[in-house]
């Protein structure tokens, strides 16, 4: 149940560390997530080599928050290179916006993938205090997920109470945010996306760090659920 974060560190050649260690991790994770450090520095089009012929999910993070059409081609442009999932903000609201998105996600079979809350401290100033109305932007949409924080399971537990089992809960914080592989999946998450605690590690230490986190993902829920 674990999604790598693929977020390149300044000083590489942002296409080649990508590309190493979607290798080297493709076989034992359910998918990747590509946001703006290495799309802004080198486009999209390199990666269809990756995720043309990934059957993982492929989910870009642009975190969309625009008008519906302008999100609508932004997604058309991401599914024609290979993704499968995008994440977009529910804050700009339903009407002309995440209702054009949705339509056009289920148009190109993308997942849709809302952000009811973030992992950061700062979510609480403004983003926090929607969450309701967001979840519900999500349940009309039939959005596929929504993104929510390994760093305040107690929010996780909440979404989860009430959008049953419908909607995927894809949750990022674990590791240098602080949160304990695990935690998420406890509250009640699908997914739990990590990213630096394995990718910024040596690439010949990836995979076996990768696979100690699934160890201690199984372990922590082998507890929760006993
Ligand atoms: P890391 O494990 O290195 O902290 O990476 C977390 C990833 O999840 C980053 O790609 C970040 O953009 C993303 N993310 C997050 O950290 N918090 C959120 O609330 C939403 C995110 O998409």
């Amino acid at each position: 149940m674990l999604i790598v974060a693929l977020d390149p560190p300044l000083n590489v050649d942002a296409e080649k560390w990508v590309t190493q260690r979607y290798e080297a991790l493709r076989d034992i994770v359910k998918g990747f997530k590509i946001g703006l450090p290495a799309i802004v520095k080198h486009g999209t089009n390199w990666l269809s080599k990756l995720f043309g012929v990934y059957d993982g999910l492929a989910i870009a993070d642009l975190k969309l928050a625009d008008i519906g059409d302008v999100m609508a081609l932004t997604a058309a442009i991401l599914r024609n290179v290979g993704f499968n999932a995008i994440i977009a903000h529910a804050f700009v609201g339903y009407e002309k916006g995440i209702d054009v998105l949705a339509k056009i996600c289920e148009k190109e079979g993308i997942k849709l993938i809302l952000v009811v809350s973030m992992s950061h401290e700062g979510s609480k100033e403004f983003i926090d205090r929607h969450i309701d109305e967001f979840i519900d932007i999500a349940e009309r949409v039939g959005s596929w997920g929504v993104v929510a924080p390994a760093t305040r399971p107690n929010v996780i537990q909440f979404i989860r109470s009430k959008v049953g089992s419908k909607i995927k809960i894809v949750s990022p914080g674990v590791g240098v945010q602080g949160a304990e592989p695990g935690t998420a999946l406890c509250a009640g998450a699908d997914y739990e996306i990590v990213g630096r605690a394995i990718t910024y590690s040596d690439l010949g230490k990836v995979r076996e760090i990768a696979y100690a986190l699934l160890e201690s993902q199984k372990k922590r829920l082998s507890l929760c659920r006993g």
